[in-house]
């Protein structure tokens, strides 16, 4: 997505509807921005990686299924930039598709909340920390509650308040109030609010539009990442 887009589709693969998908700078190897999409369609691949400008599949996994839940993000520092894994998959990937192990007790949200540039897992009320021989609990929300069956959403997850680090907004268990979790971990890592960015913008209006996904912005954050782009504000 740039500032330039008018809006038209740029391209399709015609593989029909998945339940899942994550727009970013996934491969930071590559040019662009990659997306990964998970299928409702047992025909088709059970989960896809593409060139978000082009459309061009770069890896797909075996079909057969409908693969429920996906998700792409750089979750461990132990691969370059995002891993992608999927219910129907057996297997975390790299961001080029090559198995690397243990897949994350879920796959559902993401939080940036601790220090580090690596993204948390984000699932019902709660946000753990990948590892290759088990994830790490960092957060217990107490007295509230998830939306969305399976998916386990959250009322709202993303960068609102503070520094770049995403707060999560859940509702309590009687539907009388919502709370602001917001992280207590301190960071090194200095980027500009992320709402200055109009990728991550639009995502988070559409976790409140549209069918409800993490955001992810337009450039790369994750371990080893380069120093974030400073957005250039125009007011009228
Ligand atoms: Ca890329
Ligand atoms: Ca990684
Ligand atoms: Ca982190
Ligand atoms: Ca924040």
């Amino acid at each position: 997505m740039s500032e330039y887009d008018n809006g038209s589709g740029l391209w399709t693969t015609k593989l029909g509807h998945g339940d899942a998908g994550h727009v970013g700078d996934l491969d930071p190897s590559r040019a662009g921005l990659e997306y990964f999409k998970v299928s409702e369609d047992s025909s088709k691949p059970g989960s896809w990686m593409a060139d978000a400008r082009t459309g061009a599949r770069l890896w797909q996994t075996a079909s057969g299924s409908d693969n429920g839940r996906g998700v792409a993000a750089d979750i461990w520092a132990g691969s370059p930039g995002a891993e992608a894994w999927s219910a129907s998959d057996t297997t975390l990937r790299s961001a080029a598709g090559a198995s690397l192990g243990r897949e994350p007790s879920s796959i559902n949200f993401l939080s940036w909340w601790d220090g580090d540039p690596v993204r948390e897992l984000l699932d019902g009320t709660r946000i753990d920390k990948y590892g290759a021989s088990g994830d790490t609990r960092l957060l217990t929300g107490s007295g509230v509650a998830s939306n969305n069956g399976t998916k386990s959403t959250p009322v709202l997850s993303g960068d609102l308040l503070g520094d770049w680090r995403e707060e999560v907004v859940w509702r309590t268990g009687d539907n009388r109030a919502l709370r602001i979790y917001s992280t207590p971990h301190q960071t090194t890592t200095k980027i500009t609010t992320l709402l200055h960015d109009s990728q991550y913008r639009t995502a988070l209006a559409w976790q409140n539009t549209a069918y409800n996904q993490p955001p992810h912005p337009s450039f790369l954050i994750g371990n080893g990442m380069a120093a974030a782009p400073r957005p250039t504000v125009y007011t009228p």
